[in-house]
């Protein structure tokens, strides 16, 4: 916030309260990733699990409330167990509760940490492992530049070992109109999600934000491939932060949140460049969503 352009991380949205409204952004007529993704996996978990093999340990970045996951679990044979890998620790132990009732011969390994950050995978040895598969879905990979994207790849590949492989979903690049009604819902869902970072912060760092002064602002920045979202100073204000005055412009805007969208060859290739191989790709009628299964050969 002390940036010419301010700005807040996007995980910051994911309060109590935030992650409820995102998954109401799920329900949304204009927001297909999520409906698509879930469409492809289940269209495509049978081939996904002959691609797997038994004996898999099946680990989940982001893993939030758990619930795509089920798909694949439903799908994969023998298991060697589950690890859900999430930073928000109550959240987390919650869904992995509920799971492992769901699934009682399922080992569920549930770790706190943040995996844009180096990080090791706990030793693991209840069960005998034959190779490890991580799950990466919803195009969160999106919210990384380029460049800290290639980055987490290069992290996950250092987890992974010859055999192992990755299975990700990326939001595909397509008509702005599509993308901008995404980010855009006329029942203003995306709106009170953006917003309610100003609430966040509000309660948690005594602030004094009055929430009709912002607005929401989404639209696809074409020249670097990605929704932007912003909030925008609706006058020329200053709101006080835990004592700290901040001083806005009027239109003046704080950065939110970057959505980077790719071709399904931009994202191979990167995939590659981290020491992936690109073994199968599938997307949906639209090609509105992909879902990519990398794997390791060397
Ligand atoms: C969870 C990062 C995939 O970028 O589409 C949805 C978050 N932001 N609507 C996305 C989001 C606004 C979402 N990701």
């Amino acid at each position: 916030m002390t940036q010419p352009q301010k700005a807040i991380a996007p995980k910051f949205f994911y309060d109590k309260r935030g992650s409820e409204l995102f998954d109401q952004i799920c329900e949304v007529e204009e927001y297909y990733p999520t409906r698509t993704e879930i469409h492809l996996l289940k269209t495509y978990c049978r081939d996904i699990a002959q691609l797997v093999g038994q004996d898999c340990l099946l680990i989940e970045y982001g893993s939030g409330s758990s619930a795509k996951v089920r798909l694949l679990l439903d799908a994969l044979p023998h298991l060697a167990g589950y690890m859900p890998i999430d930073i928000s620790q109550e959240h987390m132990l919650q869904a992995s509760a509920e799971l492992a009732q769901s699934y009682p011969d399922l080992d569920v390994i549930a770790v706190c940490a943040d995996y844009t950050q180096d990080f090791q995978l706990p030793p693991y040895s209840k069960k005998p492992v034959n190779h490890k598969l991580i799950f990466f879905p919803g195009s969160t990979i999106g919210n990384l530049h380029p460049q800290e994207a290639i980055h987490l790849l290069k992290q996950s590949r250092r987890l992974l070992d010859k055999g192992d492989s990755m299975l990700i979903g990326v939001d595909l690049k397509k008509d702005p109109a599509i993308l901008n009604a995404a980010y855009n819902d006329a029942q203003g869902v995306t709106a009170a999600f953006n917003l309610n970072l100003l609430d966040r912060i509000n309660q948690e760092l005594n602030a004094n934000f009055d929430l009709s002064h912002f607005h929401h602002w989404a639209f696809y920045n074409q020249d670097e491939s990605r929704i932007e979202m912003h909030l925008v100073s609706l006058k020329e204000q200053t709101v006080i932060i835990d004592k700290t005055p901040f001083h806005f412009r009027q239109d003046e805007t704080i950065h939110t949140e970057n959505s980077y969208k790719y071709s399904i060859e931009e994202f191979q290739d990167m995939a590659n460049y981290a020491g992936f191989d690109a073994q199968q790709v599938w997307t949906d009628a639209d090609h509105l969503f992909s879902l990519h299964y990398l794997t390791i050969s060397h």
